[in-house]
């Protein structure tokens, strides 16, 4: 099978009206998960965190700042938000960003619709605020690098810094806003100059990037694609926002992890290096169980996985037994996304349909590109 091509980079339509974008970004699931904020109003983590972008799970948005509203108008799939909406309230938050980055003061009308199925049981925050970040900066006319709109998107969801990006990305957990940012690793492989003397070693802190060697990396031999095994998609009992700050505040587990997660992350870059899905899937999988064990040490416990989602999990490690390329990670809620390579993902997704009782939605992704700014977008997302 061939590799999928994906575009990595931001695209931009220069002929969009003055004042008004349109965006569209793709969702991330997180490899090597970020779990915890050291600052809660910059949105800085303590880990760095490295993700795969998903193709056809987007979310679309149109900003049309507007001298005649004298208010936000926001709707999201159809319904206007009303005032006192906590996701208007964060919506309105980034868009106050860019005025203060702009110099303006006019109000905006804001289109979002989201095109990951609510069945798919996948948060969404990430390439909405990714997509609302850049048709927001587009419209506004500032001129932003892409560097510059994944620092943006990162003060409206941490994740969404990533989502900006396409196929793997990682984000450098950075000292300050400045520093803390996504990339593509594609970029990040393709600059780097000097070897690595230990591929385990840690990677710089803030700065991953400076200990990536270039001549040996390749990504030809990964063709990864994400087996979405959507158990429950109702809403979850307890936000990711409110469960990273009780798990960072409470959980004697939190911290031993955040030092295993920067040898996660240099074992996983590792693994994109030399192409090894199965590197990649087994430090993916154990990164994950360590995050949900820090929530069950918080106090209250938080717990997102449920029996369902073990009986997955279960399926998945005797489908490895038998020489399946298969593994899990879970995110803020009972649902099971399983990493496997894309030649093989529509048996791995039957195989895994037939080991699991429970009743459950499978969907195939495969990597997608970054985030877009463009005219056409206007008609194909019905905006
Ligand atoms: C991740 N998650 O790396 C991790 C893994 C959930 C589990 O990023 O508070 O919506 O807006 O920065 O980005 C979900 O958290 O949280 C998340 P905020 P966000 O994908």
């Amino acid at each position: 099978m061939q590799n999928v091509e994906i575009q990595p980079k931001v695209t931009f339509d220069s002929s969009l009206a003055p004042n008004s974008a349109v965006a569209k970004a793709n969702v991330n699931i997180a490899l090597i998960k970020y779990w915890g904020k050291r600052d809660e109003r910059l949105i800085l983590p303590y880990t760095s965190s490295l993700s795969l972008t998903l193709s056809d799970l987007y979310a679309t948005t149109s900003v049309h700042f507007d001298e005649s509203l004298s208010a936000d108008f926001v709707t999201l799939d159809g319904s206007a938000l009303p005032t006192d909406d906590s996701t208007r309230l964060r919506v309105v938050a980034m868009l106050d960003l860019v005025r203060e980055k702009a110099g303006i003061s006019t109000k905006a009308k804001v289109v979002s619709h989201n095109h990951v199925p609510i069945a798919a049981g996948l948060a969404s925050s990430a390439s909405g605020s990714a997509a609302l970040a850049a048709a927001a900066s587009y419209a506004a006319g500032l001129n932003l690098t892409p560097r510059e709109l994944s620092r943006l998107a990162r003060r409206g969801s941490g994740s969404a810094c990533r989502s900006i990006f396409g196929g793997f990305v990682l984000w450098n957990k950075g000292e300050d806003d400045e520093t803390s940012y996504a990339e593509p690793i594609a970029d990040l492989f393709a600059e780097t100059a000097e070897p690595l003397a230990d591929p385990l070693s840690e990677p710089a802190d803030s700065h991953i990037s400076a200990s990536l060697p270039t001549s040996l990396l390749s990504q030809k031999n990964l063709n990864p694609a994400m087996i979405v095994v959507t158990l429950d998609s109702s809403k979850k009992p307890i936000s990711s926002r409110t469960a990273m700050r009780r798990t960072v505040e409470t959980s004697p587990a939190y911290m031993p992890w955040v030092e295993q997660s920067k040898k996660d992350l240099a074992r996983a870059l590792d693994a994109i290096r030399v192409g090894s899905i199965e590197q990649l899937g087994e430090v993916m999988e154990q990164n994950s169980l360590g995050m949900h064990e820090t929530m069950r040490k918080a106090n209250p416990p938080v717990n997102y996985l449920t029996d369902k989602t073990y009986a997955v999990l279960n399926a998945v490690c005797s489908m490895r037994e038998c020489g399946w390329p298969v593994w899990a990670t879970m995110d803020a809620g009972p649902n099971v996304k399983v990493l496997t390579d894309a030649g093989c993902a529509a048996r791995a997704a039957e195989e895994l349909r037939g080991r699991v009782a429970e009743s459950a939605k499978f969907t195939i992704a495969l990597p997608g590109d970054g985030v877009s700014v463009s005219a056409s977008l206007k008609q194909a997302a019905k905006l």
